[in-house]
């Protein structure tokens, strides 16, 4: 009987499953049956952008995150494919900060090339997922769509490629009943426009908080508060950004902080994260973590331990994006394929807290990237998937940090070295700061022509 995988999304971690198993096929070994099962239209994920919040035009939740005017948040040249660089996709060398558009017609170029597309079922939503300990297969239930049907099938793979930044984390604050203004969190954030002219608060302290503040200071927000529970995020942020201890209530329109100051405000963003949320998981088969580099019970960050033939796609928490999935998806191919043998339960779980242990140690942003970087290597050395220099990634990891340090809101003007091809990127044409349309036909374009030159 031929081998059946079935695929949970076709976002960058599904897409890297996709490319993985047809690189392979392309070198003449026979692959499994795949199916891709994918509740939006269209593939890419988060990279994907849709405008609606709240749920889609079939009453699912929407899964987008991404907003208007979102530039890569680190230099591409860390998440460059190894197998597929930017230069070869775009024909010349682009700028180290793309804007969304471009990321995502660089990640569909690659899986467009393989023409794996056809593995994918859009608009096709799955339900729920069960093992059967006789068998030793899973029964996956989707609705699809398209044809408004239930389906139900077997399989003897099931990859959970769904991705973890989608249901959000909202936190309670007495008063946000009264409150007089738009309380949203960051994952219904789409338009920083909205918030012109107004006074924000932004509640958390990391990738979000700092990014959303940031278009919103770009767009022309009138004051930007933003306040946090463990540590401040500590840039040297604008005249009108102020960083605050924790909210602890609101009255009317009156922001009350812990250290007992209190502040006009229009509008609440909670950028407080996202929940691991798998509803179509029964318990026994579900990943419960928290946003970490080491979530537990995934052998290799990878494979359920109580059940191997469940794996497990992009889980961590992501310094490392693009690249490290394709890792992962390579060496999940390589299993699949009885390329690579698992070792035994006992052994797998002692890997594992090894990692763990070491996790637990770290304390620096470099310590974390390197702690990634290791992990990837260890998965690229195992397969055929091009080897690429990790410690120049690391090293490109740490002038990004410093140049955020230095300038929060020029950090992205900075361009780096490929560590695949070599080639230096040149400067964007336009500082982010004053770069205000995000597509890619004006970030591929020369700079705007400037009202002297028109004349
Ligand atoms: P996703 O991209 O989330 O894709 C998962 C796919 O699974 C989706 O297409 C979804 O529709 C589908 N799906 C979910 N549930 C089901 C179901 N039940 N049935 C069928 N299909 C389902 N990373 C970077 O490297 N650089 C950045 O600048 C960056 N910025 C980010 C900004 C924001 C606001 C967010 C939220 C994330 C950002 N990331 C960034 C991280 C980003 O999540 C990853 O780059 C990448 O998208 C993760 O890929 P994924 O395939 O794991 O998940
Ligand atoms: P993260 O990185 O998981 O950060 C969540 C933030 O929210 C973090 O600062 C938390 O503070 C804060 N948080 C969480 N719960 C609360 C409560 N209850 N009160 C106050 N603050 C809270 O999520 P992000 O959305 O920033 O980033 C996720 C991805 O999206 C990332 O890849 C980006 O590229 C885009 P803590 O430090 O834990 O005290």
């Amino acid at each position: 009987m031929t081998t059946r995988v079935a695929i949970i999304g076709a976002g960058p971690c599904g897409m890297a499953q996709l490319r993985a198993f047809q690189s392979t096929r392309d070198q003449g070994t026979p692959i499994p049956e795949l199916v891709c099962y994918e509740k939006q239209q269209d593939w890419g994920g988060m990279w994907n952008y849709t405008w609606r919040t709240g749920l889609d035009e079939h009453g699912e939740p929407v899964h987008g995150s991404m907003y208007r005017y979102l530039w890569s948040n680190g230099p591409k040249e860390c998440l460059e494919f190894a197998d597929y660089t930017f230069e070869e996709h775009f024909g010349r060398p682009i700028g180290s900060y793309p804007p969304r558009e471009v990321l995502w017609d660089y990640i569909k170029g690659r899986v467009e090339k393989a023409g794996v597309r056809d593995y994918i079922r859009f608009n096709n939503v799955v339900r729920q997922v069960t093992f059967d300990e006789e068998t030793r297969r899973f029964t996956v239930v989707a609705h699809d769509h398209g044809s408004d049907t239930r389906t139900s099938e077997e399989f003897d793979y099931v990859i959970n490629a769904c991705g973890h930044f989608s249901t959000p984390k909202l936190p309670y604050f007495p008063g946000f009943e009264q409150f007089g203004g738009r309380i949203l969190h960051a994952h219904d954030f789409r338009e920083a426009l909205e918030f012109k002219g107004k006074d924000l608060l932004i509640v958390g302290s990391s990738y979000s908080a700092e990014d959303i503040g940031s278009q919103c200071y770009k767009y022309g927000a009138r004051s930007i508060t933003s306040c946090y529970r463990t540590a401040p995020m500590g840039y040297d942020w604008p005249a009108n950004w102020e960083e605050k201890p924790l909210l602890q209530r609101l009255e009317k329109n009156r922001a009350y902080f812990i250290d007992g100051t209190h502040k006009h405000i229009d509008a609440v963003i909670l950028c407080t994260g996202y929940k691991h949320h798998f509803p179509f998981l029964p318990d026994e088969l579900c990943l419960k973590t928290d946003n970490r580099l080491w979530p537990m019970n995934l052998y290799k960050g990878i494979f359920w331990e109580p059940n191997p033939q469940l794996i497990y796609l992009g889980m961590q928490d992501q310094w490392y994006s693009f690249n490290m999935f394709d890792a992962q998806a390579w060496y999940a191919r390589d299993v699949i394929l009885g390329r690579i043998q698992l070792p035994s339960q006992a052994e797998m779980i002692a890997d594992s807290l090894q990692w763990h242990t070491r996790e637990q140690t770290l304390e620096t942003n470099q310590q974390m990237f390197e702690f990634q970087g290791a992990y990837i290597q260890q998965l690229v050395d195992a397969t055929d998937y091009p080897n690429f220099d990790i410690a120049a990634v690391n090293d490109t990891f740490l002038h990004w940090k410093h140049d955020k340090a230095h300038d929060i809101m020029g950090y992205r003007d900075k361009s780096y070295r490929s560590l695949m091809t070599g080639t230096q990127s040149p400067p964007h044409h336009t500082p982010w700061l004053h770069a205000l349309d995000d597509s890619m036909a004006a970030y591929l374009a020369g700079p705007p022509m400037s009202v002297k030159s028109i004349g």
